[in-house]
């Protein structure tokens, strides 16, 4: 296995990253962001510096107040003196219209503060789904030195599943009027869950949602007697002090021998959106009779995407993968 090598200015970069300068991390994303070639070489050497940050994912329906919520941990970590950085994924929905400019406005009263550092990104789509580069920003934030990550992720289709994978807590934010609707919460979701949060408990009916979420997961998973479920109102912070306890309990939980975070997981979800980005690099620039075949018999009805993509990859048509020297390369042999 090959690696390309780390440039004298992507040392320099590495350096300042270390050193907590907030710049340095802001021209690291970006080069991730980009995808460049740099990046790849950039994130491989710091990855010996990773594991020791607290990756909160936080994800709800819209409106839950999921917002509110990073806005008052940012809060309450700092009022401990931990350093926070914050992944927000714009919503793109409908449903949340002006939630950007609310965000924007929450974030502004820790904009001075350069313990916080603030990340947005577009969604990958409308519904809301983590951008492809979202794990490798964690991997940058956690080896430099910030003590907690918070990602919020728009409540919708895929993203609740996705952000399992790059955060070790996964909290989800239901509130009166969202959670005892079942469609609120997506299936899945019960499952990864380490937190349930009640927001806007100062909102009529907050016990009853509470009650059905505890009845759902009973339902729906093992154990869920271990499963917290916590009232909160993120308006005034009430319920955080206790929120805060049972994240460090969850992240404590997750920890190896070693002290640090298992990141296996956000690991094999950066390499599978490699893999996506390589794959779509070599078809366009393959021009094989095997991939004209399959285009042609995509034309004709005779085959279908998934089919033709199935085919693509197990029948190593495209290109340097399947060869003999490539494969070597990757079992050492
Ligand atoms: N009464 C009450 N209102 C709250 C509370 N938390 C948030 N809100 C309000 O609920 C609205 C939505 O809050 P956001 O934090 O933007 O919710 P969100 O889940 O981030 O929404 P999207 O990102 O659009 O999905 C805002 O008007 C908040 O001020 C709470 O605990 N109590
Ligand atoms: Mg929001």
């Amino acid at each position: 296995m090959t690696k390309s090598e780390l440039s004298e200015a992507g040392r320099r970069l590495i350096e300042r990253l270390y050193a907590g300068n907030p710049a340095a991390l802001s021209r690291a994303i970006t080069e991730v962001e980009n995808e460049t070639a740099h990046a790849a070489s950039l994130l491989a050497a710091v990855q010996k510096s990773t594991g020791k940050a607290i990756t909160i994912g936080i994800t709800g329906p819209p409106g839950a107040g999921k917002s509110t919520l990073v806005n008052a941990l940012i809060g309450e970590y700092r009022a401990q003196d931990k350093t926070v950085a914050v992944i927000a994924v714009d919503p793109s929905s409908p449903l949340s219209g002006g939630a950007i400019l609310g965000d924007r406005i929450r974030m502004a009263e820790h904009s001075h503060d350069t313990g916080v550092f603030v990340r947005s990104f577009a969604s990958r789509g409308h519904l809301g789904g983590l951008s492809r580069t979202a794990g490798r920003v964690i991997d940058l934030m956690d080896a430099a030195g910030w003590d907690i990550i918070l990602i919020e992720t728009v409540g919708a289709g895929q993203s609740e599943v996705e952000v399992a994978d790059i955060a070790a807590v996964k909290i989800v934010v239901s509130a009166p009027g969202l959670g005892d609707d079942i469609q609120a919460i997506k299936a899945g979701i019960l499952e990864i869950a380490d937190i349930l949060v009640v927001n806007k408990c100062d909102q009529p009916l907050a016990d009853q949602t509470k009650r059905s979420l505890k009845a759902m997961l009973k339902l729906k998973r093992q154990g869920s007697q271990d499963i917290p479920v916590l009232g909160t109102v993120a308006t005034t912070s009430e319920g955080l002090p206790e929120l805060v306890g049972e994240i460090t309990i969850a992240d404590e939980k997750q920890r190896l021998g070693t002290g640090l975070v298992d990141r296996k997981p956000r690991l094999r979800r950066n390499l599978a959106e490699a893999l996506g980005q390589l794959a779509k690099q070599r078809l366009r620039q393959n021009t094989s009779p095997e991939i004209d075949a399959l285009v042609a018999a995509l034309e004709s009805g005779e085959t279908d995407y998934m089919a033709a993509a199935e085919t693509l990859l197990d029948g190593g048509y495209l290109g340097a993968v399947a060869d003999t020297a490539a494969r070597a390369r990757i079992t050492g042999s």
